[in-house]
């Protein structure tokens, strides 16, 4: 406990860390023991045999030696010394004086803290001087289309919905579904599904029909009806006037020597939007995703899009850990090269040859997903225990 509260620590020191970094343009180096600490909470917290002396980590992949010390340390005084001394460093930065602006600004829906800087930089340090800036500003050159919604909208999406209300959106995009493709899925994913009583957004899932693999198709109508029906409002991302395919599908370095397998084809099929929706008129607006992939990946989504986006990180970095690279579209075995790696050398060339040296864990080859039918599959390839929905909002 007393690791994962200094985790906690370390996904707050992390935030307030980069938007640091980022605005003052160098790294903070408390950033990096932080990393170590919720690292270290993670392994603790998947450990399976019963912890009672230090004695039991021994051979612990991820926990270094100083790390066990810190460990035996709370298991024989139930604290940790060295807690008080890293939680004092953060007080600093715990005030977010300074960072009240970039904190609000970022809190627009698309905007990340190098357009925050630019916009700082300008003078604009709140949400109602944003407004009236971009308003002012014809061309439009400050936002982007995305950013424009995300302001427009920033109070209403700045608040959580109660989850009878996620549980009506999603029965909008359900009857839709079944009018478009009858018998396909419509599932409510991402905090929804892990039991959470208020959501952020709403994300649905929609897979095919049982019989069938692929149901790709069903998106830019199915954008077209909930559109007709007022209930999307804008499009934010994978819109009916783009081309709906998935944005994030596997890009392999063309320098490495991957066959031609690495790469998934199932993901071309996978559809992915992002946008804002509204009950009715006297309804607040809500941020709403939705996805559409093959029948053999939904093993593979359904885990991914439930999250939480922390116990994610923690899966995967399990999976590298076993020679693995899980992602939302499949668990694959994978070769990573070593920093400095020579991964191609061209001809000799006055005696010295031309080369492209790896970074570390870098993947150099991709071989075929394993095949996962329900996400209990993929815990099992990973010699992991089942943790349902409810289980996953570490
Ligand atoms: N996700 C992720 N990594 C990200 C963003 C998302 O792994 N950077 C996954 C895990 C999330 C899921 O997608 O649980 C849905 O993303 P949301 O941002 O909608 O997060 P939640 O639904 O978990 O929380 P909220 O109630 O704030 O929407
Ligand atoms: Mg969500
Ligand atoms: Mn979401």
């Amino acid at each position: 406990d007393v690791l994962s509260e200094i985790g906690v620590g370390f996904r707050f020191a992390n935030w307030v860390g980069i938007k640091v970094a980022l605005l003052f343009g160098r790294g903070d180096r408390r950033v990096g023991r932080w990393r170590s600490y919720s690292a270290a909470a993670t392994v603790v917290s998947g450990f399976k045999r019963p912890l009672k002396t230090a004695e039991d980590l021994r051979g612990v992949r991820g926990l270094g030696a100083k790390m066990v010390q810190n460990i035996a340390e709370i298991i024989e005084t139930g604290d940790l010394e060295l807690k008080h001394a890293l939680l004092a460093q953060l007080k600093p930065t715990k005030d977010l004086c300074g960072l009240k602006p970039m904190k609000d600004l970022c809190g627009v829906w698309g905007l990340g803290p190098m357009t925050a800087k630019k916009l700082i930089e300008m003078g604009i340090t709140s949400i109602p001087e944003l407004r009236r800036r971009a308003a002012e500003d014809r061309a439009k050159s400050l936002l982007t289309h995305q950013q424009a919604i995300g302001l427009r909208y920033y109070e209403e999406l700045q608040q959580r919905m109660q989850r009878d209300e996620a549980t009506a959106i999603v029965g909008v995009v359900s009857a839709a579904v079944q009018k478009l493709c009858p018998g396909a899925g419509c599932i409510a994913m991402g905090s929804y599904r892990r039991g959470k009583e208020t959501c952020g957004d709403v994300d649905v899932l929609v897979v095919p029909p049982s019989g069938q693999e692929v149901c790709e198709w069903i998106m830019q109508p199915l954008l077209a009806l909930l559109h007709d029906q007022n209930f999307l409002t804008d499009d934010l991302a994978g819109g009916p006037t783009e081309a709906t395919q998935n944005f994030g599908h596997f890009k392999h370095r063309s320098r490495g020597t991957a066959p031609e397998e690495s790469v998934n084809p199932l993901s071309k099929h996978v559809m992915s939007y992002m946008g804002v929706c509204q009950l009715s008129p006297t309804h607040s607006h809500r941020r709403i995703d939705i996805k559409v992939y093959p029948r053999s990946l939904s093993a593979f989504a359904m885990l991914y899009f439930t999250g939480s986006d922390y116990f994610n990180r923690s899966m995967r970095f399990h999976a590298i850990k076993m020679g693995r690279c899980l992602s939302d579209k499949g668990l694959y075995p994978v070769t990573r090269g070593s920093k400095g790696e020579i991964l191609w050398r061209g001809n000799l060339c006055k005696g010295l040859y031309p080369v492209t040296s790896g970074s570390k864990g870098e993947i150099l080859w991709r071989g075929k997903s394993i095949a996962c039918m329900e996400e209990k599959d993929v815990f099992d390839a990973l010699g992991l225990e089942y943790r349902a929905p409810h289980e996953r909002s570490i």
